[in-house]
C-alpha cells in the first residue's frame, strides 16, 4: 500500500481528509497515532514538529504531506478519482479555498479552544481563549447561514 494516512479517528481534521479519500475511493492505509504515547508522539514529531494530524505519507513518490488542504490537493493531483476536489476554473478554486480557510480556522479552531478545554487537567486551562471561542464560533456560523441561504453547499453546484 503506498499511501499511509496517520490519523486519529475522533479528530474532525481527518475526517475532512478521509471524506477525500472515500469520495473516490482511494486506497490507504490508516496509521492511529496515539499522541498520548510518548515514543509514538516523538515519532510522529519527527515527520512533523507541530503534531497535528493527519499527515500523508507516499511510499511511492517518497512524499510526506502535511496539513488538510494540501493533502486534498495532493490526492486529486496524484491519485485522481472521478470527484474533483478543487474545480478547474479560477474563479470556482479560489471559492473553494476561501471556505476551506473559513471553515479551518473560524470554525475548527474556537471548536477545538472549546472542546479541548474540556478535557485538560484543570491547572492547563485556558479561560481566557475558551471564552472568546464561543463570539468567534457564532460570528462564522452567522456567515456560513447567509451563505447557504440560498445554496445547498458550502461551495460549487450539486
Ligand atoms: N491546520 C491543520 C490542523 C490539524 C489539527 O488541528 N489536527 C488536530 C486534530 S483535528 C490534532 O492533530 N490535534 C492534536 C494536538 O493538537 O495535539 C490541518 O489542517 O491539517
Amino acid at each position: 500500500m503506498s499511501l499511509t494516512l496517520h490519523m486519529q479517528p475522533l479528530a474532525s481534521c481527518c475526517w475532512k481528509v478521509l471524506i477525500a479519500f472515500y469520495e473516490n475511493d482511494t486506497p490507504f492505509e490508516a496509521k492511529i497515532v496515539d499522541l498520548s504515547d510518548p515514543a509514538e508522539t516523538a515519532a510522529f514529531q519527527a515527520l512533523w514538529p507541530t503534531s497535528k494530524m493527519p499527515l500523508l505519507r507516499d511510499d511511492a513518490r517518497d512524499q510526506t504531506v502535511r496539513e488538510t488542504p494540501v493533502i486534498i490537493e495532493y490526492l486529486q493531483t496524484w491519485s485522481p478519482g472521478p470527484v474533483r476536489f478543487i474545480p478547474g476554473g479560477a474563479e470556482a478554486a479560489l471559492d473553494v479555498r476561501l471556505m476551506d480557510r473559513l471553515f479551518d480556522l473560524y470554525v475548527q479552531e474556537p471548536m477545538q479552544k472549546i472542546v479541548g478545554d474540556q478535557i485538560r487537567p484543570a491547572v492547563a486551562k485556558d479561560s481566557y481563549c475558551v471564552a472568546q471561542a464561543p463570539a468567534q464560533l457564532a460570528m462564522a456560523y452567522d456567515l456560513i447561514e447567509a451563505r447557504l441561504a440560498d445554496r445547498p453547499w458550502a461551495a460549487g453546484e450539486v
